[in-house]
């Protein structure tokens, strides 16, 4: 049987603190990365706003104090390291962080770099959870919809390192149309940073269905689509607000292959066998042959749930 290894790590973070510089927080990043090379990887997955505390927690005003948390650059001044490091390490990695634009934008952003430190790709969030406006009586804020602009770039994946990448970030997981496009695009890995809070500021949820509901979306999203899912976590009590963790990577056949054991800095790796999943989109999500767009026309002409078309004056039946 023919096998394609492809060494693939996550690399968890624990809490970075609000007073915590970006040079500490790189610094960790690239203790994770020479980890992760050394247990041999080609790739390591970074979480999501990875270089700075979680700040849409926070109500900020516009201004310095909001600006701190954004990259005006990338690589930056602090972060050129990650790059240098990498290519010298030959190890590829995606990074989650704020992006301020030169025309004023803001995104949650995520970059894919190959193993000779070169920026490959770039997917800017497009689901975007929580709210704009100020809720000075919620135990914290979740103002993503305030500091971020919906992503502009849409789902892409890319051919890169001997293998085809696409990228999502956190609550884009929930939605299967984010595995859906990547899969459409013959995705074989798909990379995650994520930063899940253990308590949901707008519906009361038991805390176990947090960490079974982030599980089932990546392992759905990775049998439906025949690919890798590796997800990043930044975990644990930042600031005195905890999130999830759970870091995981996890196989076209749907079953975890690794998952963090701990809240902490953290690397799981697998040597991922890539023609797993040529296996399963050769048989059972075979789309060419199977899927059925003429039937799916709902997806794109409604965005909310509306009326049972069977409540037509037809009842549906033609
Ligand atoms: N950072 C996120 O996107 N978090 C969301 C929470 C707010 C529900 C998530 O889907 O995990």
């Amino acid at each position: 049987m023919i096998r394609r290894p492809f060494g693939l790590a996550v690399a968890q973070m624990g809490p970075v603190h609000r007073a915590d510089s970006r040079a500490s927080a790189v610094a960790r990043l690239l203790a994770l990365m020479t980890e992760a090379a050394s247990r041999g990887a080609r790739l390591v997955v970074f979480p999501e706003l990875a270089l700075t505390t979680f700040f849409p927690r926070y109500w900020l005003e516009d201004g310095e104090a909001l600006d701190h948390f954004y990259e005006r650059e990338m690589p930056g001044p602090e972060t050129r390291v990650l790059f240098e490091r990498a290519r010298d390490l030959g190890i590829g990695f995606t990074l989650g962080f704020a992006e301020l634009t030169p025309r004023g934008e803001r995104f949650n952003t995520q970059i894919l770099v190959d193993a000779q430190g070169r920026i490959v790709g770039r997917y800017r969030k497009i689901h975007l959870p929580g709210h704009a406006d100020h809720k000075p009586t919620a135990p914290f804020q979740h103002l993503e919809k305030r500091y971020f602009q919906v992503g502009n770039e849409g789902f892409r994946a890319w051919s890169a390192m001997d293998a085809r990448i696409g990228m999502c970030i956190c609550n884009d997981r929930r939605w299967p149309e984010t595995f859906r496009v990547l899969g459409l695009q013959s995705a074989e890995i798909v990379t995650l940073g994520f930063s899940t809070p253990s308590v949901n500021i707008h519906w009361s949820e038991p805390p176990h269905l947090r960490m079974f509901h982030h599980l089932l979306t990546l392992q759905s999203g990775a049998y439906q689509n025949a690919l890798w899912v590796a997800a990043a976590a930044k975990a644990g009590l930042e600031d005195g607000f905890h999130m999830i963790g759970g870091s995981v990577i996890v196989s076209p056949s749907g079953e975890i292959m690794a998952q963090s054991q701990s809240e902490d800095d953290e690397v799981i790796f697998v040597n991922a066998d890539l023609a797993v999943g040529d296996r399963f989109r050769q048989n059972v999500f075979n789309f060419a042959a199977h899927r059925r767009p003429e039937h799916y026309g709902l997806i794109l002409e409604r965005t909310g749930a509306g009326a049972p078309l069977g409540d037509a004056p037809s009842g549906g039946a033609s």
